[in-house]
């Protein structure tokens, strides 16, 4: 039964379609079908199906952009399902997306699951200069600053991040995570960031280990 849904999910998606991905979403929910999987098996199959396309020329801009609506409005109504459990681990997480890119799908699946574990979340938005990262961190009380990117050519924001906290003298005083598609442990460790994580949950855990290490 879920396989079945997971598929009209997917199907929604590819279309483009926003009414059938409310519909998915709530109906998915209402049978009772674990929010995150029906987001992963789901939603993000579909999406990332758009993606291919895209890249491959088979799909075009005008559809993208129909696809991300339809994909907004089911993370909307999916996040908002998504239970709230008591921390084990406390902290304080500032996420953005960097400046020059404006995809936050992911970002704000993350500060879902990142709140749903109770961590205190600033969500600071999409296409977010370097020094909106730092200044928001500092008045935060931010122990950890996660960013996440989707196009190689802002990549390097995630690089500028640690350089400017460097220079101000304060990249002892955060931890950083990087996130996005084209990020990988190997850029992380390149630049200097404390962690990466592919996906939401791979970032709870290690948002955990960052705050008790
Ligand atoms: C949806 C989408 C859009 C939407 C974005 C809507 C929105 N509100 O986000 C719209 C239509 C606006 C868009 C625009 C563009 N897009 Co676009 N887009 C996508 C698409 C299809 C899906 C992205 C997505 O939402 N994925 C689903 C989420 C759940 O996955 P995710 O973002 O990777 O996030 C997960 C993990 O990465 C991780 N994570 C992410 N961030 C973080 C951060 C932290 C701290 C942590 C811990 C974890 C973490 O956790 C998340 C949840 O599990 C991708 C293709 C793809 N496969 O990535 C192309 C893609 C990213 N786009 C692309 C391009 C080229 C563009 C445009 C330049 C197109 C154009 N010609 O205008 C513009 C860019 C405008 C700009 N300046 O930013 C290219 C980028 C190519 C490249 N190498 O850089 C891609 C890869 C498509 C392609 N295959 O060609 N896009």
């Amino acid at each position: 039964m879920s396989e079945k849904i997971f598929k009209e999910a997917i199907e929604a998606i590819l279309k483009g379609d926003t009414d059938k991905a409310t519909d998915v979403a709530k109906r998915g929910l209402d049978e009772g079908l674990n929010p995150i999987e029906l987001m992963d098996k789901g939603f993000i199959q579909g999406i990332n199906q758009v993606g291919d396309l895209f890249e491959t020329g088979r799909l075009f801009l005008p559809q993208l952009v129909y696809s991300a609506m339809a994909m907004e409005k089911a993370t909307e109504i999916i996040n908002a399902a998504i239970p709230e459990e008591k921390a084990l681990v406390t902290g304080k997480v500032v996420v953005g997306t960097v400046e020059g890119d404006v995809h936050d799908i992911g970002k704000t699946i993350v500060v879902s699951l990142f709140k749903a574990n109770g961590f205190e979340v600033l969500d600071i938005g999409r296409d977010v200069p370097v020094e909106r990262f730092i200044d928001q961190a500092e008045k935060f009380g931010a122990h950890i600053i996660g960013s996440s990117t989707l196009l190689t050519t802002t990549m390097a924001m995630q690089k500028q991040l640690e350089q400017e906290l460097k220079k101000a003298g304060l990249r002892e005083k955060y931890k950083t995570i990087v996130g996005g598609a084209p990020v990988t442990q190997r850029w992380a460790d390149r630049i200097g960031a404390d962690a990466y994580a592919q996906d939401a949950g791979d970032g709870v855990k290690k948002v955990k280990l960052l705050l008790t290490a």
